[in-house]
């Protein structure tokens, strides 16, 4: 008998969790990623567990911006490796986009845990690892700041899921246009990155492919069209108030 059954109404929630508790038991997530968890699982609540509109607009963006990059590069840390491996693998593959593994808890054993981990999913190149191509990201003092010089360091597009802040500005300073995955809309990261998609990644991911496949048709000048109509204040403030009216619905009384 499983331990969650199909039919368990949060069985959805609960098996995302099950997949960070196993990313950790795998040496992929720092402990604190189990945290970091927690902290998405209660915004998702709020946001009723779905993709919103304003979700969507921006994964729409997200996926012009990335076809759009002449090097777009994938930043992997620990809870991406648990929770959305495969999804890394073909987004990377379809956009010719690079992958780099970059952890905020740094550690060998896990950096080599996540690696293996993707290249399982079919992932050739995985940059993160090299000491020679080491580059610095000026602006932070945490591990994230050691970046590839192949990857990140030359990147016009790093797309970011889960981060913790800091980096992103660094990101923006050093000229990058940073793309971030964060269920929470009030974060840094999400107040920072020049598109948010205020989503579980779990889902969005999924829905960030299908864009990339239906948009590699249009052209360079429709693709500039929708990143220009696009407006992260705007969306986040969109977002907060997707948050706002649910919270309303839920205090009416039936
Ligand atoms: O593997 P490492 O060492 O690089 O560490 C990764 C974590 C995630 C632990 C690290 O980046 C961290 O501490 O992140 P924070 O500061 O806790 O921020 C994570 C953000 O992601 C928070 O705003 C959460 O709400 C959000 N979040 C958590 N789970 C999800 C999520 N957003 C989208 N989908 C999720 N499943």
């Amino acid at each position: 008998m499983p331990l969650i059954p199909k039919s368990h109404p949060r069985a959805k929630s609960l098996l995302i969790r099950e997949k960070l508790v196993s990313g950790f038991d795998n040496g992929l997530v720092a402990k604190e990623g189990l945290l970091a968890q927690g902290r998405g699982e209660a915004f998702d609540y709020l946001l009723g567990e779905k993709t919103g509109k304003s979700a969507k607009s921006a994964i729409k963006a997200a996926a012009a911006q990335i076809l759009l990059a002449d090097l777009p590069v994938i930043s992997v840390n620990g809870n991406i490796a648990a929770l959305c491996p495969k999804e890394v693998v073909i987004l990377a593959g379809q956009t010719g986009s690079k992958i780099e593994v970059n952890l905020f808890y740094s550690n060998e054993k896990r950096k080599k845990a996540i690696v293996k981990t993707l290249k399982n999913y079919g992932a050739k190149e995985i940059l993160g690892t090299n000491s020679d191509s080491k580059a610095i990201l000026s602006g932070i003092d945490s591990a994230r700041r050691i970046i590839d010089k192949n990857g990140i360091f030359s990147a016009d597009v790093v797309v970011v899921p889960l981060e913790d802040g800091d980096r992103t500005l660094a990101l923006r300073k050093a000229g990058k246009i940073v793309i971030t995955f964060d269920l929470n809309p009030l974060s840094r990261t999400s107040q920072t990155a020049n598109i948010t998609i205020v989503d579980n990644v779990t889902r969005a991911m999924d829905l960030l492919i299908q864009n990339c496949k239906k948009l590699s048709k249009k052209n360079r000048k429709s693709l500039e069209q929708i990143v220009n109509d696009f407006n992260n204040k705007k969306n986040l403030s969109d977002n907060i108030k997707e948050i706002k009216n649910n919270l309303t619905k839920r205090s009416q009384i039936a």
